[in-house]
């Protein structure tokens, strides 16, 4: 049972703030899923974004000092400090700000994470800056990412550009287009990344310093790993599923194709070469 004390409007925006009452009961609710357990109790509020009318944004104080927040399209979401939940409508911006952040966006969203190790997920046409720490960022289609500084984890679509910067980062490509991908930017001093490619032709584009002559490619069956000579802290390396390729783009504007080796299948080795 949560209590609500109160409802202010100002402009578009409503403010609810949760009694500390029931303590017990709402901290439970906080810990499990801050948003829908708190919500199912307050009538007033929908957290479907599109449910909210333009640019309306509604905002719940949680236990934890954070806000869930729910804006409707053309919103502009700034969280706290805190741990935020926030759900916005399409054409949205968000500022999280520090915390460990949940952020559900649609398509042409601009979202920047701030510090924390933050969740965030868009659809397509957006912008998403992940800021430090280490987030998880579900990507569709189109998007430009930046995972910013932090070990993050970035399961994308097809026709992303991925910045997974400083961190050991590790990037799942999927979209189930053999002959489409995403781009993933790779710069000096981005740590040791990995790019798991799942039906996916995608692109390893690296940056000044990384030149054909000085990066070596060993591949082991459908693996593929990246070093530098004379550059020991940063490496990719690549898994390889269902005929799946990477070409690596150098700043000269040379490129390598990258596969898997061709392995027979294992029931012909079993019986020898006929
Ligand atoms: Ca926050």
């Amino acid at each position: 049972m949560v209590s609500v004390l109160s409802s202010t409007a100002s402009g578009n925006s409503t403010a609810l703030a949760l009694l500390k009452g029931s303590a017990k009961s709402a901290a439970a609710a906080t810990k499990q899923s801050a948003a829908s357990q708190i919500l199912s109790s307050i009538s007033d509020v929908r957290p479907d974004p599109l449910k909210q009318a333009e640019d309306q944004i509604t905002s719940i104080l949680l236990q934890n000092g954070g806000r869930f927040i729910v804006g409707g399209v053309f919103s502009n979401i700034t969280g706290t400090d805190k741990d935020d939940v926030i759900r916005a409508g399409p054409n949205s911006s968000v500022n999280a700000g520090a915390g460990d952040d949940d952020i559900s966006g649609s398509f042409l969203m601009n979202i920047n994470g701030g510090a924390g190790n933050d969740r965030i997920s868009v659809g397509s046409g957006s912008t998403v800056d992940g800021g430090d720490g280490d987030d998880t960022l579900f990507i569709g289609i189109s998007n430009t990412v930046n995972g910013g500084a932090g070990d993050d984890t970035i399961s994308a679509g097809i026709g992303n550009t991925i910045v997974a910067g400083a961190g050991n980062d590790k990037i799942t490509i999927g979209g189930n287009q053999a002959n489409l991908g995403s781009t993933v930017k790779f710069a000096i001093g981005d740590g040791q990344d990995s790019i798991t490619l799942l039906r996916s032709s995608s692109t390893l584009e690296l940056g000044e310093g990384f030149t054909a002559a000085n990066t070596k490619v060993t591949i082991s069956d459908n693996k593929a790993t990246i070093s530098f000579d004379g550059n020991e802290n940063d490496g990719i390396s690549v898994d390889f599923f269902l005929g799946s390729a990477l070409t690596l783009s150098f700043a000269d504007g040379s490129t390598v194709e990258v596969k898997p080796a061709e392995t027979a299948p294992s029931l012909v080795s079993s019986y020898g070469k006929i």
